[in-house]
């Protein structure tokens, strides 16, 4: 396999497409040599027919605002590769979205969703749809039209959509709605639905927890745990929320929090009713991490700048894609940062992994250490499809314990004659692996 020359024409169909050209050579670039010690994956044209997606749709929104003024968005759901499962993958409403972020997204999601061990094949879609300052009645509109086109290329068993950056547990609901009145059925076309119509327990925490879970797995290799540790997140969102929680409860102390108007230090920790407020702050819609220094007069706002130059023994990026460049990388390695996991799709830059491996630190690529989320999506289609609810405990015992068999894999996979882990490589290989067998099963389609 040429990495190099499949980039090239990559790059020629797809110009311009930065965010999914990045992610799709950090993969090749992974499992070249896997590719190259078994030719049946080649002769199979697997490379070729993974980096396509099966198919995408791009559809207008148009919505009424409270004033009567009629706005147009631009809808997309991307289906890319259904070899193991039903596709399956979140929705991401962001003014920034565009093609290349959903496809990008949609590629890393076949990996990740391999490796839950769960049968999902990847899918992604979204809106630009921007939720600042909108009224819930506006956002609700802007669902309904969103579902009248989504709804004929998704089902249960087909597509599977389920929240991102700006999806929540209200945007899903009010999906939910229109898809139900349109089709006549109650099923489990959504994931991370309310609780008393069909959804999971811990499904608001898991890609936070799942983030930590899988981060302590790594801390143990080297004989160490949460327990005293410094700990930087970045986000202030659903998965922030939930990383804080775990690193709360198991002793390590959150000391940062960042928006994209700049971060939060707080040097007494961000525990408690400081986690609570998180959820306040994220649902005033307002785009600012600002307003947590007027509520906590201990911290401070530091405008404009990124979390990464607290010094810090783990760092936990939660936020959004190439939010840690290279200087970020060597300021928490400078300052004595022993471990990254990814809560985030994709927050380092290539050169800042590049910075992690070489330093050897431990480092964990989002599509392991964020697999956490969309794992807890499969719980819940498992238990829409039982038509049963587990309990809370039940849930996070298997969310554990797929975290745990997500690390090992990587372990297997990433592990070089020095002992060193290399997850990228890990996670990559492994997730890679049974999607390119299920494709060579099926023949070529
Ligand atoms: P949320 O919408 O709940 O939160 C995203 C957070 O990141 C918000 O606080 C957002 O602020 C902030 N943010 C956006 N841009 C920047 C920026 N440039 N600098 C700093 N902060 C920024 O989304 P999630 O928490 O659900 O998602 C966060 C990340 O985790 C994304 O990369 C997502 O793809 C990934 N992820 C999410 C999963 C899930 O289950 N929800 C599962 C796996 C991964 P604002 O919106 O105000 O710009
Ligand atoms: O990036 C992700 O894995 C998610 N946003 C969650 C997807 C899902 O289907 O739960």
């Amino acid at each position: 396999m040429n990495v190099d020359k499949i980039m090239n024409e990559l790059e020629k169909k797809n110009p311009g497409e930065v965010e999914y050209l990045q992610a799709v050579r950090e993969v090749l670039e992974s499992i070249e040599d896997v590719v190259n010690e078994n030719p049946q994956i080649e002769a199979a044209g697997i490379i070729d027919r993974l980096i396509e997606p099966d198919r995408v749709l791009m559809f207008k929104v148009p919505w009424v605002d409270d004033k009567g003024q009629v706005h147009v968005n631009r809808g997309f759901r991307i289906q890319f590769n259904n070899a193991i499962g039903p596709y399956k993958g979140g929705l991401r409403f962001h003014p920034s979205v565009n093609l290349s972020i959903l496809k990008f997204l949609g590629f890393e999601q076949i990996f990740k969703n391999s490796l839950t061990t769960l049968p999902m094949g990847g899918g992604k879609g979204g809106s630009d749809f921007d939720a600042k300052g909108k009224s819930d009645a506006e956002i609700m509109r802007f669902c309904q039209s969103f579902m009248l086109e989504l709804w004929k290329i998704i089902g249960p068993e087909t597509d599977v959509p389920a929240g991102d950056i700006g999806v929540g547990g209200k945007e899903i609901g009010f999906m939910y709605g229109m898809y139900k009145k349109l089709t006549h059925t109650h099923v489990g076309v959504l994931t991370g639905k309310g609780l008393n119509w069909g959804g999971s327990l811990v499904r608001p925490e898991a890609t936070g927890f799942g983030c930590v879970y899988f981060a302590q797995e790594m801390l143990k290799t080297k004989g160490t745990d949460f327990k005293g540790k410094t700990v930087a997140v970045s986000g202030f969102g659903n998965v922030a929320w939930g990383a804080a929680l775990k690193v709360t409860e198991l002793g390590g102390k959150v000391v940062t929090i960042s928006g994209p108007d700049g971060y939060i230090y707080d040097a007494d920790g961000i525990s408690g009713e400081k986690i609570d407020y998180m959820l306040e702050l994220r649902a005033s819609n307002q785009d600012i991490v600002k307003p947590y220094s007027y509520e906590f007069p201990n911290s401070k706002f530091v405008q404009g700048r990124r979390p990464w130059e607290v010094k810090c023994d783990i760092a936990l990026p939660c936020a959004t894609q190439n939010e840690l460049g290279k200087e970020d990388a060597l300021n928490l390695i400078n300052n004595g940062c022993m471990a990254v996991a990814e809560g985030a799709n994709m927050p380092s830059t290539p050169e800042a992994v590049e910075s992690f491996l070489e330093h050897k630190i431990l480092f964990a690529p989002g599509k392991a250490s964020n697999a956490g989320g969309v794992a807890t999506s499969g719980l819940e289609m498992s238990q829409n499809s039982m038509k049963l609810a587990w309990g809370k405990e039940e849930v996070d015992r298997r969310l554990h314990e797929i975290m745990k068999n997500i690390h090992e894999a990587c372990v297997k996979h990433g592990k070089d004659s020095t002992g060193f882990v290399n997850y990228v490589k890990g996670a990559n290989v492994s997730g890679f692996l049974k999607v390119a067998q299920a494709m060579m099963d099926q023949g070529i389609i």
